[in-house]
């Protein structure tokens, strides 16, 4: 059962360290589901495995604290939390622009990284903690360092010129994320998979995929090989499917897609 008043609690700071860390610290109390951790800033915001993610003020960073009836399955909420961003970002954004989620945890703008998902099972205390960096109000300038391609980097304000009201694109993607959150309580993945693939413009789409693994003894991202095929979606627990050069289907579950051929 999950409660039907979330977001029960949504706390807000000026400055973090990461907001996935924060929202940890409430882990062990059993009423903190749909807790939600706001800061307008953090410094030392992250990515997967050790990697930085750049938070300056005017990004949105919040982390969502849940627990799912399976958290070993945190890659189904990873994929859940994706396709509630690609709905919030269409309705925030004019129908000029294109959204779509690249897999596993980004959200792209006219093809360009808007947005990451970092998606944490905490051991022992049956709950994940989803973190969401989204670039709203963020000039280019700050984002040069991100600008390798084919996925560089981009904000609301790059892509739209203006200023957007952080309160309202909190809300916005909080509905969208707790209602798919609601589907998936009661219907399972497969509506979720549905969405999430609605939105991926990478499907049919010849692409390479590098397969990583997390160094243990430093938690850094180490290539470990490289698979071209055709993307033919996700599976049925967020992996993503490749059709290879031999014409077989394979599952991966984690990875970064590091090229594309239109
Ligand atoms: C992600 O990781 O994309 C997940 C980002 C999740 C951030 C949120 S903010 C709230 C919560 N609290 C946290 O501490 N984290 C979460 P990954 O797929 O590993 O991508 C990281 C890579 O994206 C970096 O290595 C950079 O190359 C690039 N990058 C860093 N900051 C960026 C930014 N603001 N915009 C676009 N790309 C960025």
């Amino acid at each position: 059962m999950i409660p039907s008043n979330l977001p029960t609690k949504i706390l807000h700071f000026d400055s973090v360290d990461s907001t996935n860390k924060k929202a940890k610290e409430f882990a062990s109390t059993p009423s903190a589901e749909g807790t939600v951790v706001v800061a307008e800033h953090q410094h030392a915001g992250r990515g997967r495995g050790n990697r930085v993610w750049h938070s300056p003020k005017g990004g949105l960073y919040l982390s969502i604290l849940l627990r799912p009836n399976d958290p070993k399955r945190s890659n189904e909420l990873s994929i859940l939390v994706g396709a509630g961003l690609a709905q919030a970002v269409t309705q925030l954004l004019p129908k000029s622009v294109d959204v779509s989620v690249k897999w596993p945890n980004d959200i792209l703008v006219n093809w360009k990284k808007v947005g990451g998902i970092l998606c944490e099972a905490i051991e022992g205390e049956k709950c994940v903690v989803v973190g969401i960096g989204l670039n709203v109000n963020i000039p280019g300038e700050q984002l040069s360092p991100f600008l390798k391609n084919p996925f560089s980097a981009t904000s609301f304000s790059v892509e739209v010129d203006g200023v957007f009201d952080l309160k309202q694109v909190t809300d916005v993607i909080l509905a969208k994320v707790f209602s798919l959150y609601g589907l998936y309580h009661t219907e399972g993945f497969k509506p979720i998979q549905y969405l999430w693939e609605k939105n991926c413009r990478l499907i049919g789409k010849k692409i390479e995929l590098r397969e990583m693994g997390w160094r243990e003894f430093d938690n850094k991202a180490s290539g470990v090989g490289m698979t071209t095929g055709t993307c033919l979606g996700i599976d049925d627990s967020g992996g993503i499917v490749l059709s290879n050069q031999r014409g077989e289907r394979m599952s991966y579950t984690t990875g970064e897609i590091s090229c594309f051929w239109p």
